[in-house]
């Protein structure tokens, strides 16, 4: 990079340092940090929601027709508004938000070195879009009928009858929502891409971009490819609930099937939308508290195209027993077992890149060491449940939910939670209490296990998901059974209590922490090299990066912290 271009660069960034107002500062903001936080709160807010649902339906699973303590009576239709809000809440308002935008916009701008997203109106659009989305979630639950109860999926005729939802707002405003919703992660995204492909600090080539930023960036460009058919499909859906359309249901000659596609040609991606971002986090937070480089950067990097690619070819295995032709189911069966292998590879990878490494088990590695655990699990029961033979059997019943939970679990909730402690000190300037973080760990890892290992088995006893007493099935009213689920809820409110803990340590440590050095982890990429939290606009003079991904130049980077790299080449 030429003198010029550097001068030219810091007489924008001076501009930027005014003093801004609380209104410029927090209720409108620019900062890419600011609205990162924005997102974070956000999500977290929606995530104790979120938990609070679920809490009320596995009491009244394991207590059917009882009082829920700090909730009331669940009944049949309560109960399934629950577990839909649950399902939409975790993965929309949660995943997305934390994972993606949040921490998107925090780390893309600091990890690539620039001064702030390109386009950052934009991104506070985008962040406003957000919290529309989320009120008006909010607002369907305390419309006349109550909040929507078709499941996630939403599939028709039950979600798209007229007479259904002709007086009930609740369903409308859920598909109005989450339309929204997309509408902001769309816009969102053309920054996180737009971002790390055209600001990068000088010397940074493609393949010097830290894996958690392309993970994001790939994510993004995933959820912009596949969520168009959706949007359609969602409007479509809006119209045959409010003014009488019947796309979606036979009785007008409309086909519910076809809903089935458009939503899991968005459903299947929008796993790999999650959990990317999470990969990526994981990665770079094994690659510090082991000392170690990735193994096999761009081979990380290529299988995570082939996932993502191949992510587009699997939709119908969620349909394998909606009337497809079974020789179509052949072919997704295929597919769908195609795709463990680049993620096994990465597995591969990861561990590899602990072989060796001086480990250390701070908080932050607890966290996404225990990610490849349960995700493991996750991964290889989606093995089972992608071939159509067993698909079959297992179609609906709680294998799949104990499956996608110990996918969608370590994915939202432990990359949350990798992602807040790994990166609070460089957030508040303080440190997050080392005890207490270790603590909420145990006292979430372990109930974890506790509620979702048993379901596997209920599933495997013919528990079907979707019912809320199961005292009406004989064969599944058994005392071995209601056992089980006692135990799960059970495990669950203990898993809740921990988060309180954490909760605490958050707050506490934001005010009262001891205060965090530039970089507290000994880490050595880019956002590691500036105080702590890193001022308005970032970078004092724009870093220059010479050499590969995990061996910055940083000014203040100390090259012991990396015994087995050698000193950089003058350029
Ligand atoms: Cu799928």
């Amino acid at each position: 990079m030429s003198q010029e271009a550097a001068t030219v660069q810091t007489d924008i960034h001076e501009e930027h340092h005014e003093e801004l107002n609380f209104l410029h500062k927090y209720i409108l903001p620019t900062d890419h940090k600011i609205i990162a936080m924005q997102y974070i709160f956000t999500g977290m807010i929606m995530a104790i929601i979120g938990g609070y649902f679920a809490y009320a339906f596995r009491m009244q699973l394991a207590f059917p027709g009882e009082l829920v303590p700090f909730y009331g009576l669940v009944g049949p239709g309560e109960y399934n508004m629950l577990v839909t809000n649950h399902g939409t809440i975790m993965i929309f308002w949660v995943a997305m938000p934390v994972l993606i935008a949040g921490f998107g916009n925090y780390i893309i701008p600091l990890m690539i070195g620039c001064d702030d997203m390109v386009f950052p109106r934009l991104n506070r659009l985008s962040y406003q879009i957000f919290l529309v989305s989320a009120l008006v979630l909010i607002l369907s639950f305390f419309v006349k009928g109550g909040g929507f109860g078709g499941a996630w999926t939403s599939y028709p005729p039950l979600s798209s009858a007229a007479e259904y939802s002709l007086t009930d707002w609740g369903s409308s405003l859920w598909v109005l929502a989450v339309a929204l919703e997309f509408v902001s992660f769309l816009l969102g995204g053309i920054n996180f891409i737009t971002t790390t492909m055209n600001a990068r600090a000088p010397g940074m080539k493609m393949m010097d971009i830290p894996i958690a930023v392309w993970f994001i960036v790939l994510a993004v460009i995933l959820f912009m490819a596949s969520v168009g058919p959706l949007i359609a499909g969602a409007v479509m859906l809006f119209m045959d609930q409010r003014i009488g359309t019947t796309f979606f249901l036979p009785s007008g000659g409309g086909d519910p099937l076809l809903w089935q596609h458009l939503f899991w040609f968005f459903g299947h991606p929008e796993v790999y939308v999650v959990l990317l971002p999470t990969l990526g986090i994981v990665a770079d937070i094994i690659t510090v508290f082991a000392r170690k480089k990735l193994f096999g950067y761009r081979t990380v990097l290529y299988t995570a195209f082939a996932t993502g690619g191949l992510s587009f070819v699997v939709w119908a295995h969620h349909q394998f027993i909606a009337g497809i032709d079974p020789r179509m189911a052949n072919v997704f069966v295929v597919t769908t077992v195609l795709i463990s292998i680049p993620l096994a590879e990465m597995m591969f990878s990861y561990i590899a890149t602990l072989y060796g490494g001086s480990i250390e088990f701070k908080t932050p590695m607890l966290w996404a060491l225990s990610f490849l655990a349960a995700f493991l699990i996750g991964g290889v029961t989606g093995i089972y449940l992608g071939a159509s033979a067993l698909d079959v059997y297992f179609h609906d019943s709680y294998f799949v939910l104990a499956h996608f939970h110990y996918t969608f679990f370590p994915i939202t909730i432990i990359g949350m939670f990798a992602a807040i402690t790994y990166w609070f000190p460089k957030m508040f300037g303080r440190m997050m209490n080392e005890t207490l973080g270790k603590i909420h760990f145990w006292g979430t890892f372990i109930p974890f296990n506790c509620i979702f290992l048993p379901l596997f088995f209920l599933g495997l006893a013919g528990q079907h998901r979707r019912i809320y007493n199961y005292n009406h099935f004989p064969d599944l009213a058994t005392q071995e059974l209601q056992d089980i689920r006692v135990f799960a809820t059970a495990s669950l409110v203990v898993m809740l209590f921990f988060q309180l803990i954490f909760i605490y340590n958050f707050f506490v440590s934001m005010f009262k922490g001891e205060k965090a050095p530039n970089n507290p982890w000994k880490a050595n990429s880019l956002e590691w090299s500036i105080p702590s939290p890193p001022p308005h606009g970032n970078f004092k003079t724009l870093p220059t990066v010479y050499r590969g991904p995990y061996e910055y130049s940083a000014p203040g980077r100390d090259l012991d912290y990396w015994p087995q790299n050698e000193p950089p080449e003058k350029s």
